[in-house]
C-alpha cells in the first residue's frame, strides 16, 4: 500500500440521508479521473463521526462494491464504543478491505496504557493489518517517539496515518521504523513529508486534487524539487481557497462542478449558502487542474 490515497468524502441528500448513486460516483470519479492509488473510509471527511454503526457499514459495503479490486482500501473503523469497533473491523475484514485504521479514542483523557489496550482489543480477534490514525488537532492525543513504538510492537499495527505539522517527530519515526508505512495527512504539507520519505498521504483535497498530489510524490521521487514546489504551490491556493469556503461544503461543490452528485454534508453541518455555492463555482473554474 502505497501512494495517494483519498480521504473519502460522503454525499447525502437533503435529509441527511446516505446518497447511493452519488457516493457511488464519488468512488468512481476518484478512481477514474484522479486515478489515485487508494481510498480511505469513513475517516473525518466521510463524516464518519455523524453516522451510526448501521449506516457505517453501508458506506463500507457500498465502497467495496464500488471500487473492487480496483484500488486498495483502508476502513477507519475507530470510535469509543469498543465493541463497535471491533464489529466494524471483523466487518470490513470480510468486505476484504487491505486495512484497517482507527483514531485515537478522544473525549475523555485516556491515559496510553488505554490508548494501547484500545488498538491491541480491536486487532485481538481480526486478521487484518493497521494504521494508527493520529490526528492531535481533532482529538487531543498527542503520542511521541517512544509511545508510538509501543504501539508498533504489536506486528499487526503496520503504519500510520501522521496528520501532524511536526516534521521533527514525522522524521524520527521514519528513521526508527523503515518498516512501518507512513502516510502523511495534511495534503497543503505534502512536499516536504515526502522529502522525508512518507509511503504516502491520505487526504480530503484529494477528492478534487488527486491528480496534483500525484505529481507531487513522483517529482520528489524523481528529484525535480522544481515541479513539486510547482504543484505544491497550485494545490496550496487550492486548499486555501477551500478552507476559507469551507472544507467538506466545497469539495461537495466542486465535485458536483465535475458532475459527480456529491450532495450536501449532514447537520449539524450546514447546507452551502448561495454565496458559498458561487464562490466554489469560481474555484472550480480558476483553480481545479
Ligand atoms: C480523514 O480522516 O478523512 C482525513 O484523512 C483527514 C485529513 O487528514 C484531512 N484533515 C482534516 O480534515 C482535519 C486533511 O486532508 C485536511 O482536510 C487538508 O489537509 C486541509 O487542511
Amino acid at each position: 500500500m502505497k501512494g495517494i490515497f483519498t480521504a473519502l468524502i460522503n454525499s447525502f441528500d437533503e435529509k441527511g440521508n446516505i446518497n447511493e448513486q452519488g457516493l457511488r460516483e464519488i468512488v468512481r470519479y476518484n478512481i477514474d479521473v484522479s486515478q489515485v492509488d487508494g481510498l480511505y473510509v469513513n475517516g473525518s471527511t466521510g463524516e464518519n463521526f455523524m453516522l451510526s454503526a448501521e449506516e457505517k457499514k453501508k458506506v463500507f459495503k457500498i465502497v467495496k462494491d464500488e471500487a473492487g479490486d480496483e484500488v486498495d482500501l483502508i476502513a477507519q473503523v475507530g470510535a469509543l464504543n469498543i465493541f463497535e469497533a471491533k464489529d466494524l473491523a471483523a466487518y470490513v475484514t470480510d468486505l476484504g478491505y487491505d486495512a484497517l485504521s482507527a483514531v485515537t479514542p478522544f473525549y475523555y483523557k485516556f491515559d496510553f496504557e488505554e490508548i494501547k489496550d484500545y488498538y491491541n482489543s480491536i486487532l485481538e480477534d481480526v486478521d487484518n493489518q493497521m494504521l494508527i490514525y493520529s490526528i492531535p488537532a481533532l482529538t487531543g492525543v498527542n503520542m511521541d517517539l517512544k509511545q508510538f513504538g509501543e504501539l508498533f510492537e504489536n506486528e499487526k499495527i503496520t503504519g500510520v496515518k501522521f496528520t501532524a505539522p511536526d516534521f521533527f517527530l514525522l522524521e524520527r519515526l521514519r528513521h526508527a521504523y523503515p518498516e512501518k508505512l507512513i502516510f502523511s495527512g495534511f495534503d497543503e504539507m505534502l512536499l516536504p513529508a515526502s522529502v522525508y520519505g512518507i509511503d504516502g498521504a491520505i487526504g480530503s483535497t484529494f477528492n478534487v486534487n488527486g491528480k496534483r498530489a500525484k505529481g507531487i510524490l513522483k517529482a520528489v521521487h524523481e528529484g525535480d524539487l522544481g515541479e513539486a514546489r510547482k504543484l505544491q504551490k497550485e494545490s496550496n491556493d487550492l486548499i486555501t481557497a477551500i478552507l476559507d469556503n469551507g472544507l467538506y461544503q466545497t469539495i461537495k461543490e466542486l465535485l458536483k462542478v465535475k458532475g459527480v452528485d456529491a450532495g450536501y454534508c449532514r447537520k449539524p453541518m450546514k447546507k452551502p449558502g448561495d454565496e458559498q455555492i458561487e464562490s466554489a463555482k469560481e474555484i472550480g473554474r480558476t483553480l481545479l487542474d
